[in-house]
């Protein structure tokens, strides 16, 4: 799947002028009233935002990886609260139903979510479940044709404005072969959505827990059909959500580093611009190596991921996807280091974005797995080499 190369060129060439004319200015006001305002979201859908993933036949855009990357790179540029809001319905919320969803729950639930009309979540990760994500308790219990879902689901990403769930819920014994994924309409009786989360940064994003209590959900709702699928789906939508977080750290190291070198341009002291000192020119240009290798490492990856059957898992690609996502968010947090170490003591002020994308930043090394988390699926892979 793939949107063919011109109507690609001037999507991406909207998508760029877009970041750059509506959402930049309208990031203060996002950092301020802790919330994208809906004419923004509005817009975002209506560019088809939502669908980038999608495949054309269920009303999306049909993106390859590859392409999606290049989209995420652009969004990257900006506070990263925009691409949160549509970041589910693109990737996390959406793509187990596309793997491995049934024909009949394609058809029902993804051109909903390419529109933007179903804003979608991913609930994996639990109170006592986050790395771990094999040990999570929320119960899933036959009921005639139904199921009764009874657990809590924490830290989820766009539940307070989710029409539904990708929730991941244990049908079985344990590990991950007693887990099922299930569509969760959250309008259903017995969901409760909590407070939102006051985070470090990313204002704007919204999280909360999510609990259930003896929420009946229809069987049809398994995502294909089959219990115990569940983890092996989860599994998969992290690969490639990986994939799309690293090409979001290197959009906004690209944003940090622009935002310091005309820092370094315009201030002046020892009577020259600081950007005419070698010690200042060593960070942005250490920023700017890693910078590229980090871009030139998300397209190889996601080149891979694009060559595979759609909907496989390879564990080769996994383990570059881990690979890709341990460098690249790492390489983000030490551009933003640098970035407030060029600003001097105005990075540490909160007028400069560098201070607040320093903190936005902070985030890309916990969610969709933490750097030690990517190490262990890289390092597992190792091991297992003949
Ligand atoms: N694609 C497909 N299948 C996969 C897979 C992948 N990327 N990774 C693992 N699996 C399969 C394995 O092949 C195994 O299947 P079999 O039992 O048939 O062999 C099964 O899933 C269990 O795998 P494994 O034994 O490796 O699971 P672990 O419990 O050791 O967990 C980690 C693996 C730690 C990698 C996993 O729990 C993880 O990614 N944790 C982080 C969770 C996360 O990212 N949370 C963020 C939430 S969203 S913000």
């Amino acid at each position: 799947m793939a949107l063919d190369q011109d109507t690609f060129d001037l999507l991406k060439d909207t998508v760029r002028r877009f970041v750059r004319e509506r959402l930049v200015p309208a990031e203060d006001a996002v950092e301020e009233h802790d919330d994208v305002p809906p004419d923004i979201l509005q817009d975002m859908k209506d560019l088809g935002l939502c669908g980038v993933s999608i495949p054309e036949e269920y009303g999306g855009l049909g993106l390859s990886m590859a392409q999606e990357c290049e989209v995420a790179y652009e969004l990257g540029q900006t506070a990263l609260a925009f691409r949160s809001a549509v970041g589910t319905n693109i990737g996390i919320g959406s793509q187990g139903i596309l793997m491995d969803g049934t024909p009949a729950q394609k058809a029902e639930y993804l051109p909903r979510i390419a529109s933007g009309e179903l804003i979608m979540s991913f609930a994996l990760t639990e109170p006592d479940a986050g790395s771990d994500a094999a040990s999570l308790k929320t119960r899933a219990v036959a009921d005639g044709s139904d199921y009764l879902l009874s657990g809590s689901k924490r830290y989820i990403t766009n539940a307070p404005r989710a029409g539904g769930f990708t929730l991941m819920a244990r049908t079985g014994g344990a590990g991950a072969s007693g887990i099922s994924a299930f569509i969760v309409p959250a309008t259903l009786p017995g969901i409760t959505i909590g407070k939102p989360d006051r985070k470090m940064g990313q204002r704007g994003t919204k999280t909360c827990d999510v609990f259930l209590d003896q929420v009946r959900v229809p069987a049809a709702n398994l995502i294909g059909g089959e219990p115990g699928k569940g983890f092996k789906t989860a599994m998969k939508v992290l690969d490639r959500g990986r994939l799309h977080i690293s090409a979001i750290a290197c959009g906004m190291a690209r944003r940090i580093l622009d935002v310091s070198i005309a820092y370094a341009q315009n201030r002046k002291q020892f009577g020259s611009r600081i950007g005419d000192f070698q010690l200042v020119q060593a960070m942005l240009a250490d920023s700017q190596a890693e910078l590229l290798a980090g871009w030139a490492l998300v397209r190889e990856t996601a080149r891979a991921y694009d060559a595979k059957p759609p909907g496989a898992s390879d564990p080769d690609v996994s383990m570059q996807a881990s690979c890709t996502k341990l460098f690249t968010t790492e390489m983000v947090g030490r551009v933003a280091d640098r970035g407030v170490q060029v600003h001097g003591g105005a990075g540490y002020m909160n007028e400069y974005k560098v201070e607040r994308f320093y903190r936005d930043v902070r985030l890309l090394r916990l969610y969709e797995g933490t750097s030690q988390i990517q190490q262990l699926v890289i390092g597992k892979h190792l091991m297992r080499a003949p």
